[in-house]
């Protein structure tokens, strides 16, 4: 008798768990970068959450270094969902999504801080838009300070230092346009590949922010890092819209109020990373220089802004919103 209300007992205890383990849903997250720079701290802190406000019955697991692949392939694959999440620079975005392309135009945000505020507002809000006509659902915006060239050969004070130097970008035609406009040799390439390509001299130099550059040793094969701060783009943690539509409203919120709390600490942690990062590949005798003046940058990347608004004009609303808040 006993053993039988045991069983019983114990049936219907596994068809409960059965029940919650089909009911269960683990997403699978996407991350380039290694497992302690900010990004990836703050994404695993979104997945904790997640799992948490729903009692395990959503969780999150985040693959980082870019095992999952490169970044274009990686938005597509989260496009179709194959891949649920990510945390995507909205440069390789802007391949699928055009209007992710304004925040890839040279010097288009003046400041990060002025780039927060408007990824935070109407500009962010469009952009998403964008994001979502094309499958992609934006969660929040993190930072990537500001992108300044590196490389091997010398530092970089005017355009004319860039002329003949064969400089990665990441994968856009706006930033092949951009090094071109300085005489330059701009060449596509994935993130993984370019401390070897620089290190065998298949390319001179790149360009980055300065945790990107310390966290993936380029510092070693390119020791001369002017700042130009000619990019300041943001990123996005985003879902597959196709994941999205398979959550409950509760668990929407739940990982919207989860994204935007990681945005808020990844971009403290932004902060002192890029301290650290500076004070770390200064140590290690990279030669940093500042650009005290811009305006030649500005000025041989303006027909990079001429050639977009004319291929993009129904972009021209966007690029002047940013504009016009500055
Ligand atoms: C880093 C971005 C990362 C890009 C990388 C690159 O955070 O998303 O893949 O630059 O240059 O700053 O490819």
């Amino acid at each position: 008798m006993t053993r039988v209300v045991l069983n019983i007992a114990l049936a219907g205890a596994l068809s409960v768990a059965a029940l919650n383990a089909a009911d269960a849903m683990e997403m699978r997250g996407w991350n380039i970068h290694v497992e302690d720079y900010p990004v990836s701290i703050a994404m695993e802190s979104f997945a904790d959450e997640i799992a948490e406000k729903t009692g395990g019955e959503l969780t999150a697991k985040v693959f980082h270094n870019g095992v999952l692949g490169d970044q274009p392939d990686a938005i597509e694959q989260m496009r179709l969902g194959v891949i649920d999440f990510g945390e995507f620079n909205l440069g390789p975005m802007g391949q699928a999504v055009p209007e992710a392309n304004v925040t890839s135009l040279p010097f288009i945000f003046t400041s990060v801080p002025e780039m927060y505020e408007l990824m935070d507002g109407e500009v962010g809000e469009k952009i998403g838009e964008g994001m979502k006509a094309r499958g992609i659902m934006p969660l929040a915006y993190y930072s990537a300070g500001a992108r300044s060239f590196y490389n091997s050969i010398r530092p970089i004070n005017t355009p004319a230092d860039v002329e003949g130097m064969k400089i990665r970008v990441m994968s856009n035609d706006l930033f092949v346009k951009m090094v071109e406009a300085m005489d330059g040799n701009a060449t596509p390439m994935a993130f993984g590949e370019v401390y070897q390509s620089i290190k065998t001299g298949v390319v001179d130099g790149a360009e980055n922010n300065t945790p990107s550059y310390e966290s993936t040793n380029h510092y070693e094969v390119a020791k001369y890092f002017s700042l130009t701060e000619h990019l300041i783009i943001p990123e996005c943690l985003c879902m597959s819209l196709r994941t999205w539509d398979k959550l409950t409203e509760e668990q929407q919120k739940i990982v919207m109020d989860a994204a935007k709390a990681s945005a808020i600490s990844q971009r403290e942690m932004w902060a002192e990373r890029e301290a650290a990062s500076l004070e770390k590949i200064e140590a290690a005798g990279t030669q940093v220089n500042t650009v005290e003046d811009k305006a030649p940058f500005q000025e041989a990347m303006a027909p990079v802004y001429d050639n977009f608004l004319k291929a993009n004009p129904n972009l021209t609303e966007l690029v002047n919103l940013i504009r016009d808040s500055q």
